[in-house]
C-alpha cells in the first residue's frame, strides 16, 4: 500500500534572526540532515514524494482563533527589530517573515499526509516539517510551534472524514500542552504524551503535564500524560511504557487513526532530552503503532536538535512505515526504578477510566520472597532453583556476545506451502529446493517416528531450507505448513538445528497441544512458551506455559503483558512460532501475535502451522510477516477473572528474572 513522505524545502526558510541560546536549536538544517539521510540510506526513493501545499486559513481556523492567525499572518511584513519584540511575547518563539508561510506548508503537509492514508493511496507516511506544532495554543504561540500541525490533522480527520476515534501518539521529549489543551475535553481524541518533567523543574514547567491531568468533562481519562522524573530514560523504558501503558489503552480505546507527534529530542545524544534511547528505539515504537488503526499511522516530525541521532531516528521510522522489520534494539532491557514509579503512578490516575488498565495490580510489589507463594499455588520453583541460576548467568553472558546476523535490510516474507499464497522467495532459496537437502532431512527426520511419511518429509525439508535461509540471513521470515500429527517432530526438529546452527537465542512460542521436546538443553538458549488451555505454571525462566485466554481483553493482556516482555527481554536471534493441535486462535488473533514478534527478533519469525489450517490463516500470516498491518481485533472485551489471575501469577513468578514484566517499582523489603 505504500509509505508518503511529505516535504516542501521551502520550510528550511524560517530561521532565527538574531540572538538566542535558547530558540537558536531550531534550524533549517534539521529538515535538510533527515532528508539526505533518508536518501542516502534510499528510503526515500521508496516512499510516494508528496509536495506540501500551504493550508488554508479555513483549515487553520479548526484550532486556532481568527486573532491569532492574522497576528502570524501580519509578521510577513515585519522589520527583525519589530519580529524580535513580537517573539519576546510568546514563550520559546521566534518570528521569521517566511514564518506564516513555512507554518502554513507544516499543516498543509500534516493534512496531506491524513488525506492520502485516509483516502486509501497509502498505508502510512512521515511529513517532515519546520516549525512544529505541539506546543501551538488556540491564540499562542510557544516552544518553537506556530500552529498546531497534528491537532489540525485531528480536527480535519473528524470534521472531513468523519473519525470518531483518534490517537495522537506525542513521543517528543516535550509535553505538547498545546495539544492537550485543544482536545482536554475531546472523547474522540485520546492524546497521550511522555516527557521530560523532573517533577515540574523542565520546560514548560506546568502543573498539568504531570500523571493526575487526565482531561475533563467528557474527556476525563482521554489525556494521558507519562511524566519522565529522571533524564536517561532508555530503549527498555520506553518500550515498557508502549507495553504496559499505551498499547493496552490503546486498543481498548480502538482507533480509527494514529497520528504521531514525532519528536526525536526523545533521542540519545539530543540536548533538550538528554535521554539514552537509540534510533532504533523508534523503530520499535512505530511497529507497535503499526498494529493499531489498521496500520493507519500519519508521523509529523516535532522537536529532535542532534542532526545526527534525528536523522537516524527519522530514518528508523520511515524503514519501519515502509514494513521492513525493526532492528534489534542494544542495551540491558531493564526499565530502571524511576521510569516504572513513572509508569505506575499514570496506571493508577488513569485505572478509573479504563478497564485494560483495572486488570494490573496498583500496588507496588513487595521483593520479599514470601509473597511469590500467595494465592494458593504451589511454591515456585523459580527463585532458588538451580537449574535457574546457572541458566540466568548463561544468558546474561550470552548477551554480551554479538547477535547471529545483521537484520537483513530488506525481508521477504516466505510461504512455502499453501497454493493460494503468493510466494516471494529470492531465486537462489527457490531453485536449490528439495535438492541436495533430501538425504540430510532424512537424518534429521530418523529420530522421530511422525516424521517417516513423505509429506511429513517433505514439509521437514522445506522447513529446514528456510531455516538455514533465515539463520543465514537470506531471507528474514517464513511459514511452513506440517501434518498436523507431525507439528511437534518437526518443531523439535527446527529447535535441534537452530541450536546446531549456532543460535545462541531461539523464542518458542507453542500454541496448543505442544509439549516441550523433553531432551531439549536447559542452557538458557530456548525459551519455552507454551500457550494452550492448561494451568499457569513457570517450570524455570526458560519454561513458560499459560491458558489461552478466551475473550480479547485476556489475549491482549497476555501478548502485552507476558509474551512480549518475556520477548524484548530475552532478545531472540529467531522466533518459532507453532500453531499446534488445537491451538484454538483465531486469525486476527495469531495475526497480531506473529505481527508483534517480529519486533523482538529484528523480523525472524519462522511460523508453523498445520496443513489443515485455512488458507486465510497462512495468507494473513504471510502478509503480517511481510509488515502489513494485522486486521482489527474488534470490539474490546475485558479479559475474564481466571486470565487475568493467570497472568498475574505468571508475572509474580517471573518478574524477578525478566525485568520487563515490571509495571511497578519495587519495594525493599
Ligand atoms: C517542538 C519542541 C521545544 C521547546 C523548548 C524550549 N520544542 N526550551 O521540541
Ligand atoms: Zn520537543
Amino acid at each position: 500500500m505504500g509509505t508518503a513522505l511529505v516535504y516542501h524545502e521551502d520550510m528550511t526558510a524560517t530561521r532565527l534572526l538574531w540572538d538566542d541560546p535558547e530558540c537558536e536549536i531550531e534550524r533549517p538544517e534539521r529538515l535538510t540532515a533527515a532528508l539526505d539521510r533518508l536518501r542516502k540510506c534510499g528510503l526515500e526513493q521508496r516512499c510516494l514524494r508528496l509536495s506540501a501545499r500551504e493550508a488554508s486559513e479555513e483549515e487553520l481556523g479548526l484550532v486556532h482563533s481568527p486573532e491569532y492567525v492574522s497576528l502570524v499572518r501580519e509578521t510577513q511584513v515585519l522589520g527583525k527589530e519589530e519580529l524580535q519584540a513580537l517573539s519576546g511575547q510568546f514563550d520559546a518563539i521566534y518570528f521569521h517573515p517566511s514564518t506564516f508561510h513555512c507554518a502554513r506548508l507544516a499543516v498543509g503537509a500534516a493534512l496531506q499526509l491524513l488525506d492520502a492514508v485516509l483516502t486509501g493511496e497509502v498505508q502510512n507516511g512521515l511529513a517532515l516539517v519546520r516549525p512544529p506544532g505541539h506546543h501551538s495554543q488556540r491564540a499562542a504561540a510557544s516552544g518553537f510551534c506556530v500552529f498546531n500541525n497534528v491537532a489540525i490533522a485531528a480536527a480535519h480527520a473528524k470534521q472531513k472524514h468523519g473519525l470518531h476515534r483518534i490517537l495522537i501518539v506525542d513521543w517528543d521529549v516535550h509535553h505538547g500542552q498545546g495539544t492537550q489543551y485543544l482536545f482536554e475535553d475531546d472523547p474522540s481524541v485520546l492524546y497521550f504524551s511522555w516527557h521530560r518533567y523532573e517533577h515540574g523543574r523542565f520546560w514548560p514547567f506546568l502543573r498539568e503535564s504531570d500523571a493526575d491531568a487526565v482531561g475533563r468533562g467528557q474527556g476525563l481519562g482521554f489525556t494521558v500524560n507519562l511524566p519522565w522524573n529522571q533524564v536517561g530514560m532508555g530503549n527498555a523504558d520506553y518500550v515498557a511504557a508502549f507495553l504496559h501503558l499505551l498499547l493496552p489503552l490503546a486498543f481498548e480505546f480502538d482507533p480509527e487513526l494514529v497520528l504521531v507527534s514525532a519528536g526525536f529530542d526523545s533521542a540519545i545524544g539530543d540536548p533538550e532530552g538528554q535521554m539514552q534511547a537509540t534510533p532504533e528505539c523508534f523503530a520499535h515504537l512505530t511497529q507497535l503503532l503499526q498494529v493499531l488503526a489498521g496500520g493507519r499511522v500519519c508521523a509529523v516530525l516535532e522537536g529532535g536538535y542532534h542532526l545526527e541521532s534525528l536523522a537516524e531516528s527519522v530514518c528508523m521510522t520511515v524503514q519501519t512505515l515502509l514494513g521492513d522489520p525493526a532492528p534489534p534494539l542494544s542495551g540491558p532491557m531493564v526499565p530502571c526504578q524511576s521510569a516504572l514509579e513513572s509508569i505506575q503512578s499514570v496506571c493508577a490516575a488513569q485505572a478509573p477510566h479504563w478497564k485494560s488498565l483495572q486488570l494490573q495490580d496498583v500496588t507496588p510489589v513487595q521483593t520479599s520472597p514470601s509473597t511469590h507463594s500467595s494465592e494458593g499455588r504451589p511454591p515456585p520453583l523459580l527463585p532458588g532453583g538451580p537449574v535457574c541460576k546457572t541458566a540466568a548467568s548463561a544468558l546474561s553472558s550470552l548477551f554480551d556476545q554479538p547477535c547471529l546476523h545483521p537484520a537483513p535490510p530488506v525481508c521477504p516474507a516466505v510461504a512455502l506451502t499453501a497454493p493460494d499464497i503468493t510466494l516471494v522467495l529470492p531465486p537462489d532459496v527457490t531453485q536449490q529446493e528439495g535438492s541436495a537437502l533430501n538425504e540430510e532431512t532424512e537424518a534429521w527426520a530418523k529420530p522421530h517416528e511422525s516424521l517417516a511419511q513423505d509429506e511429513a518429509l517433505t514439509a521437514l525439508g522445506k522447513l529446514l531450507y528456510l531455516l538455514d535461509g533465515m539463520l543465514d540471513g537470506q531471507v528474514s521470515s517464513g511459514i511452513v505448513a506440517t501434518p498436523p500429527s507431525a507439528a511437534a517432530a518437526t518443531l523439535d526438529v527446527a529447535i535441534q538445528r537452530g541450536l546446531s546452527h549456532g543460535a545462541q537465542r531461539l523464542l518458542c512460542v507453542a500454541l496448543g497441544q505442544l509439549d516441550r521436546p523433553p531432551d531439549l538443553v536447559h542452557d538458557g538458549r530456548i525459551l519455552w512458551l507454551n500457550i494452550r488451555g492448561k494451568e499457569a505454571a513457570a517450570l524455570s525462566m526458560f519454561q513458560v506455559s499459560t491458558p489461552l485466554p478466551v475473550l480479547t481483553g485476556g489475549f491482549l493482556s497476555c501478548i502485552l503483558g507476558l509474551v512480549l516482555p518475556l520477548a524484548y527481554g530475552f532478545q531472540p536471534e529467531l522466533v518459532l512460532v507453532a500453531l499446534g493441535p488445537a491451538h484454538g486462535l483465531q486469525g486476527p488473533h495469531a495475526a497480531l501475535l506473529t505481527s508483534m514478534l517480529r519486533g523482538p527478533a529484528g523480523g525472524r519469525v519462522l511460523a508453523l502451522l498445520e496443513e489443515d489450517s485455512t488458507p486465510q490463516l497462512a495468507g494473513i500470516l504471510a502478509r503480517v510477516l511481510h509488515g502489513e498491518a494485522p486486521p482489527s481485533l474488534g470490539p474490546y472485551s475485558v479479559a475474564s477473572p481466571e486470565d487475568t489471575q493467570a497472568l498475574r501469577y505468571l508475572r509474580g513468578q517471573l518478574e524477578p528474572q525478566w525485568k520487563m514484566l515490571q509495571c511497578r517499582p519495587h519495594l525493599e523489603a
